[in-house]
Formats: C-alpha cells, sequence, structure tokens
C-alpha cells in the first residue's frame, strides 16, 4: 500500500473528542486481524482495525532484517478459507522470505479490501470495560476514541520486543539495531565492525547474511539453540503433489494435526529401533529440512521422555561437530542445557559455516559474560570488542507482552488484566478472561499459538470468535464471559497437557523465562491443534460450557463447569475407543473377550527393554506359568510379586509386559508375573488360592530367581490388585509367607456395587459397571462374595504389610480402593494413597500411551523401593542438562 493512502486513512479520524462507534474493534492487522476483519464484514458487523504500523503484516511488517522468512512450508503458513485465493497466488519458495510474505498480506487485504476499515499508524493506549453501556471504549494514540461491543485483541505472540537489559546501551556511539524493529530503509553493513547478540531463530537467520557483507562479525551468544539446515529452495514436490492431490483433505488434515500441518503421528519408539535404524531415520529427518518433521517423525519418545530426546540432541550435536572446524567453536555451538523441542529450534541456511569464515567470531558468554557497552562496543569480563554496528536478535517479551502493551485493559469492577495476570497470563481456552467481558485473544496464552502452524490457528480462532457473535446476535445476547471455574479448568487442563512434555526442563519464552521478573508457566497450549479444536467445539456443542452469557432485559445463560476433567491423554484414548464402536465386552463371551484382549494389546507401544526376560512355569498340580523381568543391574534383586488385570476372566502372565517392564526399570527390583488360572473355567477362590500360593513359591525360591532371600512384596492391578491383597491376608493367616510391602492398584475390594463411583463412572470409562458385574459372575457365586478371599475389605486388615494404594478418579473401582486403603490405616497398617486425578482404570498399565501416568508409577516404584528399604532412586532430570560439554570430551566423543 502506497504510504499516501496510509496517511490519508489516518488523517481520516484525527479528531480526538469524536467517538468511533463500531460492533467490533480488532488490534492488529497481521495475519489474524486481517482474516477477522474479512469475516466480520461478510457477517454484517461494523468493525475497525487498529494498527500501530503504517500498513498491514503485522510480524511481517516490523521483522525485516537480513535472512528473515518463515520457518513452517508456505504452502502450509497460508490461508484456507477461500479455495479461490489457493488459486490466485502460488509461492514461489518452500519458505517464503519476509518480503514476498509481506507481498501475500498485501495482496490479501487488496483482494478483500481490507484497508479501508483499518486505522494505521494508531496505537490503543488503553481499553475500558463500560458496563452501564456493555460496551469497550478504546482511546488511541491518534485520532477518535473508539467505542466498541467486542475488543480482539490479534496483537501476535511475538510482537513486543524486549527491551536490551545491558548496561551502556545509550552510550554506544555507533548503530543500534533491532531484528524486530529493522528499519525500513536499506542497511548497509559493508566494511563495517557488526557484534550480534543472541542466537534464536532471529539471530540464526540474520548471522549468515551479515557475515557475508560485514568485515568483521562477531556473535555474543548465551545459550548454543538447536538447529538444521531448511534445504531451501522451490517448493518442495512431494508437499505440492499431496496439496493437489485432494487440496481440502490436505487442508482438514493440517486442521486435525498436532502442530498445524498435514504429518501423521508417528508409532516407533527408540528402543524398538536398532542404532542404524535411528540414524537412518535421523538422515532422512535432516535431509527434509522441515521443523515438524523433525520434532515428530523420529521416533514417537522423542518428545516426552528425557532418553528418546537425548538421542535426538546427540545426533544433532554431532551434525554440529562435523561441520564446524573449530572444535571449541563447536563445543560452544552444540545445544546442552535444554532438551531438543523444549526451546525453539530453528531452521538455518548456512548458519553453522559461516563460523568457519575468517571475518566471524564466537564469543561465548558463558564463559565471558557481557560486563557493558561503552561509546565504542562491548566488554565482556575478558576482552573489549570496538564495533560499529550492534544488532539485538535479543527476542520479544512473548505471548502476554503485546496485550499488556496496552496499558490499562480495565474490565469489570475496575480491574486490570496486568494485576489479574501478575502472577501469569489466565485465560479460558486462550481466547477469553474471566472479568473481561467481550474481550477475545486471537492465538493467546492458553492456546496452541506458538506451538501451532499459526496460520491454522488463527483461522481456528478467528471461526470461533466470529461464529460465537453471529450466534450471540441471533440470540439477542450481547455479552460473553469466561467463568472463574472454566479458567481455573482450563488452567489445571494445561498444566496437565504440559506435563506430558519436555517443557519443564528448559528457560525460555515459552515459559516465559527471557523476561527477568516475568512470572514462569508454560504459556502455550501444549496439547495440540487438533485436540485443541475439537475441545472449543465441545464448548459449543455443551451449551457454551464455562462461558456466562447475557442479554438485554436480564437474559442470562451460564452452563458453567469444565471443559476437560480427563488426563489430556486419557481423554484422547477414550475418544479413539469410543470411535472404534466396539462391542461390549461383556457380549463377546470368555473367549471372545480373551481374543479381543489379545488382538488389542498387538497394537500397543512395546515394552522397554530390561536386563532380562524369561519365562517359567511354578511347579505343583497346576503348573502356573510365570514370566520373569529381570533388570540390567548386578543382581541379587528383591523380587515383586505381581497380578495382571482382567477381572479374574481375562489375561495372563504376559498381558501387562510392558507395565513390568517399566516398573522393573523404575524399580530396579525382579518382576514376577504370575499366570494364575480364570473363570469361568476355575472359579473363585482358584485365582486367590493360586496367587498366594505362586507368592510361597517364588518367596521360596527367590535365591534361585537371582532375588534376596526374604520377604518378597506383591503388586496388582484391578483383578490383580484384589488378589495381591487377598494374598496379604493369606500369608499373615498362614503363616507366611513374608511380605514386605503390597501395591495395589485400582484394585478389586469389595463386592458392593453402592459406593458412588459405581454409579458416576458407570459407561464411558472403558471398564464399565455393566463389565464388572459380568465379571464378578463369571468368577463367583452371589453366596461366597462376601468372603475375604474375595472381597478383602470384609477380611481383617490388621498386621498386614505396608500398603501403597492408586486409585483412578474415572474408575468405578474408585471408592472401594479408597475404603480399603482407608480401612488398612484404620487397622493400624502404613498406608500411602494415590489418588489420580483425570485418570481411569487403566490408566496406569497403559505403559507409553497414558503419558500422564508416568509420574504415578514413579511413585509406585518409589513406594516398593521404600517398602523393599532401598533408597529412593536418583532422577533428577534437571541435572542431565546442567553441566556443558568441554571441548575434549567432544573431540573424544567425535573421534
Ligand atoms: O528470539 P529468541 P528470536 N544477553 O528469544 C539471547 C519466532 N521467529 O527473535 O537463550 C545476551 O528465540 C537469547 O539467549 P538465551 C520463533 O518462534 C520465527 O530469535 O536467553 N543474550 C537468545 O539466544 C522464535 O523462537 C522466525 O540465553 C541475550 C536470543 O537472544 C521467536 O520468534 C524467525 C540477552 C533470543 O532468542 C523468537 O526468536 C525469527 C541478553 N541480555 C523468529 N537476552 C521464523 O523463521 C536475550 N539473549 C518464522
Amino acid at each position: 500500500m502506497p504510504e499516501a493512502m496510509v496517511a490519508a486513512s489516518a488523517s481520516d479520524s484525527t479528531d480526538r473528542s469524536a467517538v468511533q462507534q463500531v460492533d467490533v474493534a480488532v488490534v492488529g492487522a497481521g495475519f489474524a486481524g486481517l482474516y477477522i476483519l474479512h469475516r466480520l464484514r461478510k457477517a454484517g458487523f461494523s468493525a475497525v482495525g487498529l494498527d500501530e504500523a503504517n500498513d498491514v503484516g503485522g510480524t511481517w511488517y516490523w521483522n525485516r532484517y537480513p535472512g528473515a522468512r518463515c520457518d513452517i512450508q508456505t504452502v502450509d503458513y497460508s490461508y484456507t478459507f477461500d479455495p479461490d485465493l489457493e488459486n490466485a497466488w502460488t509461492w514461489s519458495e518452500k519458505y517464503a522470505t519476509q518480503p514476498e510474505i509481506l507481498r501475500y498480506l498485501g495482496f490479501i487485504a487488496d483482494r478483500y479490501d481490507l484497508h479501508r476499515d483499518i486505522r494505521f499508524g494508531t496505537k490503543v493506549t488503553s481499553a475500558t470495560w463500560d458496563e452501564a453501556a456493555q460496551r469497550w471504549l478504546l482511546t488511541t494514540s491518534n485520532g477518535a476514541t473508539i467505542s466498541c461491543r467486542d475488543y480482539i485483541m490479534a496483537t501476535g505472540c511475538l510482537s513486543a520486543p524486549k527491551p536490551p537489559e545491558i548496561d551502556g546501551v545509550k552510550d554506544f556511539g555507533g548503530e543500534i539495531l533491532f531484528t524486530g524493529r529493522w528499519p525500513h530503509h536499506d542497511v548497509d553493513l559493508r566494511g563495517k565492525r557488526v557484534g550480534v547478540i543472541g542466537t534464536g531463530s532471529s539471530g540464526i537467520q540474520a548471522i549468515p547474511k551479515i557475515a557475508e557483507q560485514a568485515a568483521h562479525l562477531t556473535v555474543f551468544q548465551r545459550t548454543p539453540n538447536f538447529a538444521m539446515p531448511a534445504h531451501n529452495g522451490p517448493r518442495t514436490t512431494d508437499r505440492v503433489a499431496q496439496f493437489e492431490a485432494d487440496r481440502a483433505a490436505f487442508r482438514e488434515q493440517a486442521r486435525w494435526s498436532l502442530a498445524g500441518v498435514p504429518i501423521a503421528q508417528n508409532t516407533f519408539y527408540s528402543w524398538a529401533l536398532s542404532d542404524a535404524e535411528r540414524r537412518e531415520r535421523f538422515e532422512k529427518a535432516w535431509g527434509e529440512g522441515d521443523l515438524v518433521f523433525i520434532l515428530s517423525q523420529l521416533w514417537a519418545d522423542q518428545g516426552n521422555d528425557v532418553d528418546g530426546n537425548t538421542l535426538v540432541a546427540d545426533l544433532l550435536r554431532e551434525k554440529v561437530r562435523e561441520i564446524v572446524k573449530d572444535p571449541e567453536t563447536a563445543a560452544a555451538l552444540s545445544p546442552f542445557d535444554h532438551p531438543f523441542g523444549a526451546k525453539r529450534p530453528c531452521l538455518e541456511t548456512n548458519y553453522y559455516t559461516t563460523y568457519n569464515r575468517d571475518n566471524v567470531t564466537l564469543v561465548n558468554l558463558r564463559d565471558e559474560p557481557i560486563k557493558a557497552i561503552t561509546s565504542t562496543g562491548i566488554t565482556t569480563d575478558r576482552r573489549t570488542f570496538d564495533l560499529d554496528v550492534i544488532v539485538f536478535a535479543t527476542g520479544f517479551d512473548a505471548m502476554t507482552g503485546a496485550i499488556r502493551a496496552v496499558h490499562p485493559i480495565t474490565g469489570r469492577d475496575g480491574k486490570s488484566l496486568s494485576d489479574v495476570w501478575k502472577n501469569g497470563p489466565q485465560t479460558y481456552l486462550g481466547l477469553t478472561v474471566a472479568g473481561f467481558p467481550n474481550l477475545f485473544l486471537i492465538t493467546g496464552p492458553g492456546s496452541p499459538s506458538v506451538l501451532s502452524n499459526m496460520a491454522v490457528s488463527i483461522e481456528q480462532h478467528a471461526d470461533w470468535v466470529v461464529d460465537r457473535l453471529i450466534e450471540m446476535r441471533d440470540k439477542g445476547l450481547t455479552t460473553i464471559e469466561a467463568t472463574d471455574a472454566a479458567q481455573q479448568g482450563w488452567a489445571r487442563h494445561m498444566a496437565d497437557c504440559s506435563a506430558l512434555t519436555l517443557h519443564r526442563l528448559a528457560n525460555t519464552w515459552y515459559t516465559g523465562a527471557n523476561v527477568p521478573g516475568k512470572a514462569r508457566g508454560v504459556m502455550p497450549y501444549t496439547g495440540g491443534v487438533g485436540p485443541y479444536r475439537s475441545i472449543c467445539n465441545e464448548v459449543v456443542s455443551r451449551g457454551m460450557l464455562g462461558f456466562r452469557l447475557t442479554g438485554p432485559d436480564g437474559a442470562e445463560q451460564c452452563n458453567d463447569g469444565e471443559i476437560v476433567r480427563l488426563q489430556p491423554d486419557v481423554r484422547l484414548v477414550l475418544n479413539m475407543l469410543a470411535e472404534m464402536n466396539l462391542p461390549p465386552i461383556e457380549s463377546m463371551g470368555a473367549q471372545g473377550a480373551r481374543d479381543f484382549v489379545t488382538e488389542f494389546n498387538k497394537g500397543r507401544p512395546p515394552g522397554r527393554p530390561v536386563g532380562e526376560v524369561l519365562d517359567g512355569t511354578i511347579p505343583g498340580n497346576e503348573r502356573l506359568r510365570y514370566r520373569l523381568y529381570r533388570p540390567g543391574t548386578t543382581g541379587p534383586h528383591p523380587i515383586v510379586v505381581y497380578f495382571h488385570g482382567g477381572g479374574w476372566v481375562l489375561g495372563d502372565e504376559q498381558s501387562d509386559d510392558p507395565f513390568c517392564r517399566d516398573m522393573c526399570r523404575r524399580t530396579g527390583m525382579i518382576f514376577v508375573s504370575v499366570g494364575y488360572r480364570h473363570a469361568p473355567e476355575h472359579r473363585f477362590p482358584t485365582a486367590a488360592e493360586d496367587g498366594f500360593a505362586a507368592t510361597r513359591w517364588i518367596s521360596e525360591h527367590a535365591s534361585h530367581l537371582g532375588g534376596i532371600p526374604g520377604p518378597v512384596l506383591v503388586a496388582g492391578w484391578s483383578a490383580g490388585g484384589n488378589i495381591a491383597a487377598v494374598t496379604c491376608q493369606l500369608a499373615r493367616d498362614r503363616g507366611g509367607p513374608q511380605i514386605s510391602g503390597q501395591l495395589l492398584i485400582c484394585p478389586v475390594t469389595d463386592c458392593s456395587f453402592d459406593r458412588p463411583s459405581y454409579a458416576e463412572n458407570a459407561i464411558g470409562y472403558f471398564l464399565t459397571r455393566s463389565l464388572m458385574y459380568w465379571f464378578w459372575d463369571i468368577y463367583c457365586s452371589p453366596d461366597d462374595r462376601t468372603d475375604p478371599r474375595v472381597s478383602p475389605l470384609r477380611g481383617e486388615l490388621r498386621g498386614l504389610p505396608p500398603a501403597y494404594v492408586a486409585t483412578a478418579e474415572f474408575d468405578p473401582l474408585r471408592d472401594e480402593g479408597i475404603a480399603y486403603a482407608e480401612g488398612l490405616a484404620a487397622a493400624g497398617v502404613p498406608v500411602e494413597q494415590l489418588k489420580g486425578s483425570g485418570h481411569f482404570h487403566s490408566s496406569y498399565v497403559m505403559v507409553d500411551v497414558i503419558i500422564t501416568g508416568a509420574a504415578c508409577r514413579a511413585k509406585m516404584a518409589e513406594a516398593l523401593r521404600r517398602f523393599a528399604g532401598l533408597p529412593a532412586a536418583a532422577s533428577d532430570e534437571r541435572a542431565r542438562f546442567e553441566r556443558k560439554p568441554q571441548p575434549a570430551e567432544i573431540n573424544a566423543a567425535a573421534g
């Protein structure tokens, strides 16, 4: 857009006393603001856009530094709302440059005639909710105040540059540049001594370009970042072919994917791949030049497991050593203090090779921190660097900076958003804030935003907001506001999602750690684009759950509640099971159900390696089978006798294989999983008596099995938890074996079906009430059900071994597990409880599927170690990221 037009549109509204009345004000004229304006106009709302810049573009207006490009393939980084638009615009490269993206946004603004509704060169200086008028009043730096019913912040996540925080900036006699506010005129760096501070995405893109021009470039690096080659060039043929084959399907797949890019989830696990296979996968990803690909396609455990992640990080560090010739520089450039992906990785073009140039010096600020900027350059603890230009590539006050830059934003009861957010942003869905009616945030904190393809997330948010405004208008409602309960529930769900990631192990702008004094916490929603979209849709389908809507004459609608109470992975698994529309297990007959479980288990992730797995039989009349899992460490080890789940009807000694492996690794103990006999062939009390007999035999043969002679421990899940509890009672009453602790996971403990959890969780959580009835009927006749050998809660509880009882919130068996724990405690037995919130009956045994169960298993393992008298296992994940590699070690590893 020519500057003359910009000036004209800005001067249209210079009367500061006037109030511009519109339905909706949209702050920001980048990707988000433009699309919202278009949608609002099509829906018949009057709207004004406001932007401090003098033209459209948002982040692409400001970030004009050399080398600036997108790093999501541009075929994906595009609007998708108009199929004709996709015919009208073709990107020239795999990753478009900033000028091309800016041209695209100008083209969009022209095509949909958006300029006329935007006041450029206009900053919103404050926003106040007027309770009486039920409208927002926005003051601006330029022109009329705005009165609007709805106020939309489309201000971007990375648009408020971070101030330089280094002493002496004002003293510098040369030129200071910010990548995030690069001048609009040509910057000539030829023949100059340039210093760049910062090696995030901006620095990594700019440094090679600056090195080509400058007489000398000095890079001041505080933290090395993971970077891989972009392999930029023409659009990739395979991606374009995929797109052209079925454009609508391509876009739809992106909308329901995890990152907003149509790449399927990966189901390979690092421990199931050989070194050669892992390397082959890595080389392919390295050659692909695609961040989403390398972040998601190597192995399924790379993003949530420190071991799986370290395998990738090691391969990436190896690449740095191969490319960078000077070992000391290579060591300094090798990221060490965060897991790969926990800090935003970068795509690079000639970045590492730049350090092989004679005119480039890397200064490792970890070894020699900057002391000050002086009139002539930068002084570190050790040296002084004379410079003509200093480039700050030091990043942004991310996610909240641009929102809080409008200050104050005053909501209901005079509350300021800055105060409400002083301990970190709180939102419902990242879209709205309790106490701030009719305020919408586009890609705000609490939404997938920066962890996704922004183009996809922006369209989803804009559509959701404008669709709600249309519905409200149709229903005669005028205000919408999140409830406190919904917002708190969202915060909890956000924390549950974050626990699935490795973000906790990195100090990054995702967590606010890059800005001194900023509250810490993972700000973007880490649960993925597709799941997030389905949650937003569910809010609507459940009657605007968590929102209060009002209209004139006291009209009010509020369906209060929390949208997600399940753990995020539990929700995904239950949704997947619901979509499979399986017949009820109890309708399959015992053999049919067993066959089903066997088939079902074939699709689960393979268990992790342990030192040794061996199968055997327990001599005796019945010759029960067992499977023994031995740790890789030198024995002898304590022994845990384990009983699988399956309602006394299903499963065998192998059916909880991933769980036994995982617990063997975590505890450092031998797990012996017992193949007890099942109903209906062998009804009550066979399973209980088999459990007891097996425990006695294992205890008597502990040395032979490689275990420590003496007391054993018992553990079991579900019906197996029942057998473990009963075994403890029988062992006490029958003079042995000695048992030093019991781990009961979602155990059956009683024949009563009256407790609330049976009614609350009767259906919908895989283990149903009717399935439990079926198990009971097959195993035990009504006359026998009060026998403590099947209802241990009805037995004598004194004198039992210490117990750890884990229950799950969404499990019919929850309350009887809790009752058993309380009964044990009342009887003087040391007992600890784990009440897994958001979990279901199978959460703890679905290893590497319900990832949120891992933290619970860690606690169970610690309990078993305590029972066995072992010290707590060392598991300080953070410590693994605290030590930086030395050049000597790096050389040795390379050699
Ligand atoms: O900012 P950053 P960015 N003294 O915060 C260092 C997106 N983006 O502008 O890590 C010394 O990542 C800081 O060091 P440390 C993308 O999402 C996308 O580069 O805090 N150094 C770090 O090295 C990206 O993640 C594209 O120890 C200081 C650097 O400055 C996000 O924007 C391109 C310092 C800041 O890195 C932000 O990227 C560009 C100090 N006082 C950006 N303060 C695309 O390709 C900070 N640093 C689409």
